[in-house]
């Protein structure tokens, strides 16, 4: 049902632990995930002081409102797609993880996320998918926001223009997003993998504590 043009392109490395793959989607799939993007205007505002200003829709919210972005993350050409870039079979993380796909909104002038690791709540490995839906400067390009990630101890800017699939393991490769400026927009779909979903109890309350965080109060009852 879903079609993606990945088939065309060669497998990329993943020796970096972090792999990107131009035009991912079709145009018309493409078309429709932008349009699902644009029509989430009640976006929960959070603000984490001095680690993430910007504002997430969670998975709860995506389930509702955007069918195409949860179909296509529990698709079997997605679940195929990262596999064959890491090299170990993965699936999608449980329903209840706010963040198993979600799409992050950079709309203010500011809002960024700082260094980070994607923390790995589960116990087998765990891969973050990013999909840039819209990133736009005040000229038509692209906005100030860059992805940068370490690369070797050296920062490697990762372009994230829309329908680029970025993919990394986010428990080691650590990252950050740099502000966007005055009338820029940006939104990504995020999406997340692993290879076993099961998690500790101990693991399970992280979760739910860092989900309180980003989601607010109704993550605590997932
Ligand atoms: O917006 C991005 O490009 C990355 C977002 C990110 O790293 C995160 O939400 O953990
Ligand atoms: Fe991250």
């Amino acid at each position: 049902m879903f079609v993606t043009t990945l088939d065309a392109f060669e497998t990329p490395s993943f020796a970096g632990k972090l792999a990107t793959l131009d035009s991912v989607l079709t145009a018309d799939l493409f078309a429709r995930v932008a349009e699902e993007v644009n029509a989430l205007i009640e976006t929960e505002r959070s603000y984490l002081p001095t680690h993430k200003k910007g504002s997430t829709v969670a998975y709860s919210v995506l389930r509702e409102k955007a069918p195409t972005l949860v179909n296509h993350y529990r698709s079997a050409t997605m679940r195929r797609i990262v596999s064959r870039i890491v090299g170990v079979e993965v699936q999608p993380t449980p329903l209840h993880d706010e963040s198993s796909c979600s799409v992050l909104f950079y709309e203010k002038p500011g809002d960024h996320i700082n260094w980070h690791y994607d923390h790995n709540f589960y116990r087998g490995r765990h891969f973050t998918v990013l999909i840039p839906v819209v990133n736009r400067g005040r000229d038509g390009g692209l906005s100030a926001a860059h992805l940068l990630a370490k690369q070797g101890g050296r920062d490697m800017e990762v372009a994230t223009p829309p329908n680029r699939l970025i993919l990394f393991e986010g428990a080691k490769v650590r990252h950050k997003v740099t502000p966007i400026s005055e009338g820029e927009r940006r939104a990504v779909w995020s999406m997340t993998y692993c290879t076993d979903p099961r998690n500790s109890t101990i693991q399970g309350v992280a979760r739910r504590v860092k989900d309180t965080a980003f989601f607010g109060l109704r993550s605590l009852w997932t």
